[in-house]
C-alpha cells in the first residue's frame, strides 16, 4: 500500500522482490489526482490492470510512456498487480504537471530473491 497525501508518497521507498508478485495499492488521500509511474520497469503484468484514465494529465512525459503507471482520482484507490523480473533500484514519481519537482517521488527496490 502506498498513500499519496500532501504531494508525497508515504512511503517513500517500497522493497519487493524479483520473481514475486506484488499486489500495489495506491490510495490517493489528496484532493487532486495523482499516480505513481516508472519509466523502464522490467516486469511482467499478473492481473487486471485499469486502463489509463481518459483526460489524466500526464503533463510530464512528453509522449514518452511509463512502463508502470497507476493512476488514483482524488480520494480512490487504485491496484495494480505486476511480477518485477529484474533487481535493481527504480525511481517513481508523479506525472502531473509540478507534482515530481514539489517531491512527489520515491524509491522502488526491487531485491534479488
Ligand atoms: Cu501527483
Amino acid at each position: 500500500m502506498v498513500k499519496a497525501e500532501a504531494l508525497k508518497f508515504n512511503p517513500e521507498t517500497i522493497e519487493v522482490t524479483a520473481g514475486k508478485p506484488v499486489k500495489l495499492t495506491f490510495d490517493n488521500a489528496d484532493a487532486v489526482d495523482h499516480d505513481l509511474s516508472i519509466m523502464e520497469f522490467p516486469m511482467e503484468m499478473t492481473g487486471a490492470t485499469q486502463a489509463p484514465m481518459a483526460g489524466h494529465d500526464m503533463g510530464n512525459m512528453g509522449g514518452m510512456e511509463p512502463e508502470l503507471h497507476v493512476a488514483a482520482l482524488m480520494g480512490q484507490m487504485a491496484t495494480l498487480e505486476f511480477t518485477p523480473t529484474k533487481p535493481g533500484t527504480y525511481e517513481f514519481f508523479c506525472t502531473v504537471a509540478g507534482h515530481k519537482e514539489a517531491g512527489m517521488k520515491g524509491t522502488l527496490i526491487v531485491k534479488t530473491p
